[in-house]
């Protein structure tokens, strides 16, 4: 018996301080995507790459072999690296590109829980389809929101089931060109490349198209004041001369076809999610890995409890759909007590540039059958389809528990969000963070290696506020998302933030701002904007030295230069290991 005992004992703790060694073979190869051929980045042969599943406090060692035939990095998304900032993968800030026929290897610890990913962070490589799920197990001793659904003791039991047997949903766009395509069109053309071509659930879906008369038809009213006269085109979107915030010099006979035009229908598979109904819940993990479009999700007829945002638990709410901005991980808890059969799953863009949907479907193991067709919560402009679809409302985000940010900062960045030149070039600050300087030394290594308007410096220790300031109209939500540990999103507006700091901000308009328990996230958009400036409050601790980027997840924005260096704990900052410094990480 005390020989069990201890058996036990020393298998838990075995078990807490566990190493994880993952190996991602990246290939470049021809695959069928929503009907498609076209070349994708495979991870172990597969699109989208296969799930990293971690208990909480695991040690990760995650190899990357690079048989691509051109360089890419890989970065854990929403993952702090405490203490590992050499293993954020960001060319030009924490390590170089890992150059074709070569590895390296990232090693960090899973010290949060909850749904994260991994993605390219190379050029735009994350729309050539690097991405997977990482799901984190909480360590027992996190405390579950589950007591806020039902108090019922196997409702409870049956939501713990559920979130142990938790789904990754990737939710993403696709398009039918590469991204090096997008880049030299977008350089060529002088276009923002804002449309899709598909929606896809977890990698599956289709390229539909719509008769001209039904697109003008469902066109709204919000599109139809950035559109004036025109008309959206053939795959439903904004004409390229439109949203580009001109006046600039285009060449439109340098675009390729199907970035706006040229719609021919294929056929994909379809995503099904099998649910066991005597389990009376399923946990799924939405995950927006799209490059340009905001994804409204919902499933026919069903309530969606959602209980943790970007990893971390919420006080839960009840929806009937939600937007998902990119970057952006809402797990939710959908009770399958509906009668059994197929449900129809519903991914519709909530980006005004473009209509675009896909379906999947939920399936209920049992011999019994719905045999008529489910009924929609939303339309296919992601409007509410009944008088009772309720939306999810992203001021409801509380944490739980909730913790709040310090009222005091050290410091106040107001970082504007602009074109800079041309219509796909980007500031976040002062000046446009160009995409070559993925290939500079990288900045942990060398505190000057790019130039200094596009850093901000900051003691370890220290509060700090980021003001994102979008300062023209017809923008969309740029999702903001910092590397390393998460902000607090304190406050947001519409127009110019006129102030000098939040305090000083406070005293005019305290009914924009959230000390007490606001949102805590690693990636947050700013208010959309039709017709003036909006702006979006941020504030975090520093307390993970390092350099870390803070950009907007629109990959074409990144790509074209929307995003700034932080450097935290320039005070504390972190020796190297030789093995970084002299690049595998082996
Ligand atoms: C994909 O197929 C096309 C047409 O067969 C071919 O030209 C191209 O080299 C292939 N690309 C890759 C990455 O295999
Ligand atoms: C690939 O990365 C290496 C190492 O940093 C760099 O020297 C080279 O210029 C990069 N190549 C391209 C095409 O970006
Ligand atoms: C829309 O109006 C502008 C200016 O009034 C004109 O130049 C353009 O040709 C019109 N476009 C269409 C599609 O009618
Ligand atoms: C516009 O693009 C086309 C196609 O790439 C190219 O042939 C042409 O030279 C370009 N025109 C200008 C003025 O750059
Ligand atoms: C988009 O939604 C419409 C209306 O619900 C549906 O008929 C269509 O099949 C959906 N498109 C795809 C690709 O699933
Ligand atoms: C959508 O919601 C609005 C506002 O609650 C309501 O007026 C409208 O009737 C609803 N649409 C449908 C199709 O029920
Ligand atoms: C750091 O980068 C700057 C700018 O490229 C360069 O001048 C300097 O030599 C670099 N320092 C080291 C130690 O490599
Ligand atoms: C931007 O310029 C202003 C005015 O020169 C300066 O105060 C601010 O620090 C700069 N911001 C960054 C991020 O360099
Ligand atoms: C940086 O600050 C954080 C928060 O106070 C602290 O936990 C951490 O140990 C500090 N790091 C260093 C290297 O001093
Ligand atoms: C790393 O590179 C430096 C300078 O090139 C060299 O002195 C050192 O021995 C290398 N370290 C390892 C572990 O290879
Ligand atoms: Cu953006």
């Amino acid at each position: 018996m005390k020989c069990l005992i201890y058996l036990i004992l020393c298998c838990t703790e075995w078990a807490l301080a566990s190493t994880v060694y993952f190996s991602a073979h990246l290939t470049w190869a021809n695959h069928s995507v929503a009907g498609v051929q076209r070349p994708v980045i495979l991870t172990n042969g597969q699109y989208p790459g296969p799930e990293l599943r971690l208990n909480q406090g695991d040690n990760v060692i995650f190899d990357v072999y690079n048989d691509c035939p051109f360089n890419v990095t890989i970065h854990f998304h929403g993952i702090e690296q405490i203490g590992t900032p050499w293993s954020d993968g960001v060319p030009g800030l924490s390590q170089r590109p890992v150059e074709s026929n070569s590895a390296f290897r990232y090693r960090w610890k899973a010290d949060q829980y909850g749904a994260y990913f991994y993605h390219a962070h190379h050029r735009g490589q994350i729309e050539d389809g690097l991405y997977g799920p990482i799901y984190i197990a909480p360590s027992s001793s996190v405390t579950k929101p589950f007591s806020l659904i039902s108090s019922n003791f196997f409702d409870q039991e049956a939501m713990k089931f559920a979130e142990i047997t938790t789904s990754p949903l990737i939710l993403s766009d696709w398009r039918l060109v590469t991204s090096e395509q997008v880049w030299h069109t977008e350089e060529a053309a002088n276009v923002d490349a804002f449309c899709a071509n598909a929606l896809l659930i977890n990698g599956k879906g289709s390229v539909t198209c719509l008769p001209q008369d039904l697109i003008n038809q469902l066109t709204t009213p919000e599109q139809k004041l950035v559109l004036g006269n025109e008309t959206l085109t053939d795959f439903a979107c904004f004409p390229p001369n439109i949203g580009q915030g001109g006046p600039f010099a285009q060449n439109l006979s340098a675009l390729l076809p199907t970035m706006f035009y040229g719609c021919t229908p294929s056929q994909g598979p379809q995503h099904v999610i099998y649910a066991d109904p005597l389990r009376r819940y399923i946990s799924l993990d939405l995950t927006s890995a799209a490059g340009v479009i905001d994804l409204v999700f919902s499933i026919d007829e069903h309530d969606m409890w959602i209980y943790a945002v970007d990893g971390r638990y919420i006080q839960p709410v009840k929806v009937n759909a939600l937007t998902i901005p990119i970057g952006n991980r809402y797990s939710v808890l959908v009770p399958v007590n509906k009668t059994p059969g197929d449900y129809t799953v519903r991914l519709v863009s909530g980006s005004i540039q473009q209509i675009l949907n896909t379906t999947g479907v939920l399936h209920y193991q049992a011999p019994d059958f719905l045999r008529r067709p489910s009924r929609p919560w939303i339309t296919m402009t992601g409007t509410n389809a009944t008088a009772n679809t309720v939306f999810f409302d992203v001021s409801k985000i509380v944490p739980y528990p909730a913790i709040a940010p310090s009222t005091d900062v050290a410091a106040t960045y107001i970082l504007t969000i602009r074109r800079f030149g041309a219509s796909y070039r980007w500031t976040l600050g002062n000046s446009s963070y160009a995409l070559e300087l993925e290939e500079s030394q990288p900045l942990l290594f060398n505190q000057t290696a790019i130039p200094s308007d596009l850093i901000v410096r900051n003691n370890n220790n220290t509060w700090v506020d980021l003001i994102i300031q979008v300062d023209s109209p017809a923008q969309p939500a740029h999702p903001i998302h910092k590397h390393s540990n998460k902000h607090f999103a304190i406050g947001q507006g519409l127009g110019t933030f006129t102030w000098s700091s939040v305090a000083e901000a406070m005293q005019s308009i305290p009914e924009s701002f959230n000390l007490i328990n606001p949102p805590f996230k690693d990636t947050t958009p700013t208010p959309a904007s039709t017709t003036g400036a909006t702006w979006l409050a941020l504030r975090y601790h520093v307390e993970n030295p390092g350099a870390f980027l803070l950009h907007c997840h629109v990959q074409i924005h990144q790509s074209g230069g929307m995003a700034l260096a932080l450097l935290d704990g320039v005070d504390e900052w972190p020796d190297i290991p030789e093995n970084y410094l002299n690049d595998s990480g082996f």
